[in-house]
């Protein structure tokens, strides 16, 4: 068996042979002779579990005797993607497998590409959350991941008659074979019921809640390599099962549908991910998913910690609870309610203990994405958890009118409940409440933050609770894995691979920015990751493009914030201007290929509308002999993580255009220059710091400032502004019925009417013209495009995911790395 072979002998390329062989023979119960791709990808998978588990049991056998303290990532979505190709590389185990895999018979390329992503999440969020992970495994902190396991992640979007439809996401139809089932490893959680109140014999008021049900959550756990390291953390995601005494109850009354009535909805629970980003739905399910979820990771957490034996004033000394975004904040309530409830600790202490233990991001200050509950539904759901969120209200709003008093205002604007009909739970509210420290995830959205929704509370507790974390991506698969041509000339030209463990190491690139020889490479891979793009674009969408044009690309969930619209908008200008030139003029055209892909939440009609417009729009452009290869539009349906990685690495110039102040960071952006892409974009999110390590000479910038847009808009409400001329014109031309039937953009349309164009495309429409139009005369130089395309790249060492998380370490959480011993 090769687990009792040395790391040495199991790692051969003899060994990782038989290993796929016998994967295939036992596993999957196949004759070896009859293996399909997929099957071979299966083999392939199962052998490079059994290392991954051989990783996972010295690492966390290590950490249980070390017992260092360690920090719990609480996330609602973990966008993982595909895991083949990057536990293989960041075991350091791809070059033997792929020779394995071939003298096999099989490509390894498509091997790979028959993994299904893992895509448990909607966008930045979740993405954000599965780079962390990978950085904190690379850097040997002691980090868990908790979430849920869904059994339908974010569905597939294909495009019918040019509109957006849905389809569920069954990503479990074959084995997982990324996850450890750990069916032993059950906790019962409790729904609704009742709150028993007593007093103890020293007369002090007890609260007992007793549940009118329970379901069990039963653990997943998913490995996470680290990159040049033995160590391997673990993401533990839950799925819920009905439980059995609850089952027998109705049962037993003779109640046999019911029963299984009642299972059905237990396990309805991990169902589905809520496919909304950035809005906020309210529904029942949702909550139950988020109590489900903190519950069930509370306890383990509490369980390991009881372990040591140790004081309940320990605690935050040994754990410290990350919640990404207020999803997680019922943890905060649950915490405190078993430390008083059941481990009969007194208000203060327990209080103490909560808020030295968690910190909270926020992802957003769009006020349509912040969540509240209604009190009556959350009452239902959780009695006693309401009573202790208004006592952690009364506590909190006393302090407050002590240090301000007399200032009903004040209260009311800081008050955790929201008095509107019914009552509102402001999880923001809470979440900064039961914190120690609250951070936004980048410079500007820190700022912005500060003076506007959480503007009270800075007076409150002072400035020092609130801190900027800039996002960060990681390098190993957003380089390294996605374009591995750019990935070995670095390493080439650098000398060595210590830059996919230290970023900013790229700065050495800077160097060969004026040797000729070398930009000929960089831009020849550019090239031929334009060719593998063109190909997809050709499979995907059945339209020709030429690798020589210049490819723009705009790829991020469809949200009106983000202005796709205004990008289309701008198409059908450039269209229009493209169509009145003579051949002469055409001739100085610089070609094009716009690319668009994401999801629009099912429910977000204006989002949808901008898909169906960008199809209608390539319908028209592409077949119009007067443009040929001038422009070319395309929508890529279904993009996710695994479309990412071929797309990112093929772009001229991507578009970060948000509506200044809205995007909190975006990490795209990152991802694009990173792969020396250059982009357009406005002074928003990261955009900024971008621009700070690049240089203004290697970003297009565009567009009014974060402190202008107030003024902006009031102007248009309140003023006569004309609608910029060239808008006036596209907006003409859709409503001539240049693409389709005008009537299907009239609600679309109507969003830019003067004193309604809340996100401010009119505004910047001009600026965005000329930006383009600077891209356009920048690309026609080659050569001095290439040394751009370099700079890019050289100077992003800022934002590795490696950089943003050591700050969490050692600024939030306070946890030191531990290396695994190589006991191999
Ligand atoms: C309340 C609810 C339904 C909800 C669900 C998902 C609210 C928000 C979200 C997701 C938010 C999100 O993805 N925000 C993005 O986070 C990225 C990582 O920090 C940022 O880069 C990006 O600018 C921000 O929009």
């Amino acid at each position: 068996l090769w687990e009792q072979l040395s790391k040495k002998e199991a790692n051969d390329l003899h060994t990782i042979q038989k290993s796929i062989v016998h994967h295939v023979t036992t596993t999957l119960a196949r004759a070896a002779y009859n293996m399909d791709n997929f099957s071979a990808y299966q083999a392939v998978a199962l052998s490079t579990r059994d290392r991954l588990i051989s990783r996972w049991n010295e690492t966390q056998g290590q950490l249980s005797k070390a017992d260092p303290k360690r920090v719990y990532y609480l996330s609602l979505e973990f966008l993982l993607g595909r895991s083949m190709d990057n536990a293989l590389l960041n075991m350091g185990l791809k070059g033997v497998y792929s020779q394995g895999v071939e003298q096999l018979g099989f490509n390894m390329e498509d091997v790979i590409e028959s993994e299904v992503d893992a895509a448990l999440g909607n966008g930045g969020l979740g993405r954000l959350a599965a780079c962390y992970m990978d950085s904190l495994a690379t850097l040997d902190y002691p980090a868990w991941g908790y979430g849920l396991r869904y059994n339908y992640g974010i569905f597939q979007q294909r495009i019918v008659d040019g509109y957006q439809t849905e389809y569920p996401d069954y990503w479990l139809n074959f084995d997982n074979p990324w996850e450890l089932p750990r069916l032993d490893i059950s906790i019962p959680i409790g729904f609704g019921g009742h709150v028993q109140t007593t007093q103890d014999e020293y007369g002090v008021t007890r609260h007992n809640w007793i549940p009118a049900n329970s379901v069990q959550a039963i653990a997943y756990d998913v490995p996470i390599p680290g990159y040049g390291t033995e160590n391997c953390n673990n993401i533990r995601l839950w799925r819920s099962k009905p439980t059995r005494v609850f089952d027998l109850t109705s049962f037993n009354e003779g109640n046999y549908e019911k029963s299984v009535e009642d299972a059905t909805q237990a396990e309805k629970i991990t169902s589905v991910l809520y496919p909304n980003d950035n809005t906020m739905a309210g529904k029942e399910l949702r909550l139950k998913q988020q109590y489900f979820w903190t519950a069930a990771s509370l306890y383990d957490i509490m369980r390991r910690f009881k372990k040591s034996m140790r004081e309940w004033s320990d605690f935050p000394d040994q754990v410290a609870i990350q919640l990404n975004d207020t999803h997680p904040t019922l943890a905060i309530v649950e915490l405190q309610r078993l430390l008083v409830d059941e481990e009969m600790l007194s208000w203060d202490d327990a209080w103490d203990i909560v808020t030295r233990t968690f910190a909270f991001t926020n992802h957003t200050v769009l006020p349509e994405a912040m969540e509240k509950w209604s009190v009556p539904m959350f009452e239902y759901l959780l009695p006693r958890h309401l009573q202790i969120i208004f006592d952690i209200n009364l506590f909190f709003l006393q302090k407050v009118e002590k240090k301000f008093p007399n200032d009903r205002g004040l209260l009311n604007r800081m008050s955790i409940i929201e008095e509107a009909q019914p009552q509102q739970i402001r999880m923001a509210h809470l979440a900064v409440v039961g914190s120690h420290k609250v951070n936004g995830v980048a410079a500007l959205h820190s700022d912005l933050i500060k003076k506007t929704i959480f503007h009270d509370f800075v007076d409150y507790y002072g400035e020092e609770k609130f801190v900027n974390k800039t996002n960060g991506i990681t390098p190993r698969r957003w380089l390294h894995q996605a374009n591995p041509q750019l990935s070995a000339l670095i390493t080439e030209t650098l000398g060595n691979d210590r830059w996919l463990k230290e970023l900013s190491q790229l700065r050495g690139l800077d160097k060969k920015v004026e040797n000729a020889e070398f930009r000929k490479k960089w831009t020849a891979i550019k090239r031929l990751n334009k060719v593998r793009l063109a190909e997809l674009i050709k499979t995907r969408c059945d339209v020709e493009v030429s690798p020589d044009a210049l490819f723009d690309i705009q790829v991020k969930r469809i949200h009106e914030y983000k202005r796709q619209f205004m990008n289309i908008l701008y198409v059908i200008h450039r269209y229009r201007t493209i169509k009145s030139m003579t051949a002469a003029q055409k001739a100085s055209v610089q070609p094009r290929v716009v690319v668009f892909g994401g999801k629009a939440a099912p429910g977000y009609y204006i989002a949808k509308l901008v898909i169906k417009l960008i199809n209608s729009v390539a319908a028209v452009v592409n077949q119009d002999p007067a443009v040929g290869d001038l422009l070319k539009v395309v929508f890529v349906p279904d993009y996710n993580v695994s479309v990412a990685e071929i797309i990112v690495p093929a772009s001229d110039i991507s578009q970060h255009i948000s509506t200044a102040g809205t995007e909190a960071s975006g990490t795209s952006n990152m991802k694009f220059v990173l792969n020396g892409g250059l982009i357009i974009g406005t002074m928003d999110g990261a955009n900024i710091e971008i621009l700070e390590e690049i240089g203004e000479d290697n970003i297009f910038i565009f567009g009014c400032l974060a402190d202008e847009v107030e003024d902006l808009r009031h102007a248009q409400r309140y003023r006569n502004v004309p609608m910029d001329p060239a808008l006036q014109g596209v907006i003409s031309a859709i409503e001539r019925g240049t693409f389709d039937d005008p009537k299907i953009y009239q609600p679309l349309i109507s969003t830019l009417t003067v004193g309604k164009d809340f996100y401010l495309i009119s505004a910047d429409f001009a600026s965005y013209i000329a930006a383009n139009q600077q891209v356009d005369a920048a690309y026609k130089d080659q050569e001095e495009w290439a040394k751009k395309s370099i700079r890019c790249t050289a100077n992003m060492g800022k934002f590795s995911s490696d950089r943003a998380v050591k700050e969490y370490a050692d600024q939030i959480w306070n946890i030191k790395p531990i290396s695994v011993v190589d006991e191999g």
